[in-house]
């Protein structure tokens, strides 16, 4: 049966990336490869993280989702939001601006100017990549998604775009109201069941395991409904 794979939240852990593909030893002739977004931020190689997805979007057919990180960095490089700029910093930014800038000092504005020229000189297709993913990818038994299903929503397709990006509360201790499994990141899974490995609950599955926060990246083997194998790496730069 074909294998399909399940990697969320690599936020610029590059190493752990491919150490993760090359664990699970993914072929991209034979398996379905789905990324559940968050590729930018916190984790010092960010720009590789974004250019390694997008060529395996485009060459090797892998589906990638859109995460918050990845929406925030769009938002901030094309000026779009004055506060996602406010919040871009704090929440891991200046090391996505500093891979992108190819600097490691400076006050953060000199650095997020500097890698805005360099990303409009020679990576405007990760703008276009990163705003174009989609908010949720589906098959004949899960769904998977960056943050989770708001179970308000009888038809979960009509969610708010915020819902897909940053569900936390009711999705994570209310039950889902799909009949298929949801497969989810954005969530630490330490945060939900105090250690890192992937959480397994009823109708959800949550894989974040806090890579760039020094634990570890999850991926998710799908072989049919109910038939899993779990992988992990731990972080290194
Ligand atoms: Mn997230």
């Amino acid at each position: 049966m074909k294998r399909t794979l399940v990697i969320s939240d690599i936020h610029g852990c590059f190493t752990p990336f491919n150490d993760l593909l090359a664990l699970m030893k993914y072929n991209p002739g034979e398996d379905r490869l789905v990324l559940l977004g968050d590729f930018v931020d916190r984790g010092p190689r960010s720009r590789e993280v974004v250019e390694r997805v997008y060529q395996l979007v485009q060459k090797d057919g892998a589906i990638a989702i859109q995460g918050n990180h990845d929406e925030r960095l769009v938002d901030v490089m094309l000026e779009r939001s004055e506060q996602a700029l406010m919040k871009f910093s704090g929440h891991g930014g200046r090391q996505t601006a500093e891979s992108y800038a190819g600097i490691r000092q400076g006050p953060i504005q000199h650095v997020i100017e500097r890698a805005k020229s360099v990303i409009l000189e020679r990576y405007p297709h990760h703008l276009t990549f990163l705003d174009g993913l989609p908010y949720y990818h589906e098959d004949e038994h899960f769904i998977y998604v960056h943050a989770g299903l708001n179970p308000n929503y009888p038809n979960w397709r009509q969610q708010p775009p915020r819902d897909f990006l940053y569900m936390k509360e009711p999705f994570l201790s209310r039950p889902t109201v799909v009949s298929k499994t949801v497969i989810f990141g954005h969530t630490k899974t330490i945060d939900i069941h105090g250690k890192p490995n992937i959480w397994f609950g009823d109708g959800k599955i949550g894989i974040d395991g806090g890579c760039s926060n020094g634990h570890q990246l999850n991926g998710l083997e799908i072989t049919g409904p109910g038939r899993f194998k779990t992988f992990a790496v731990p972080w290194r730069p």
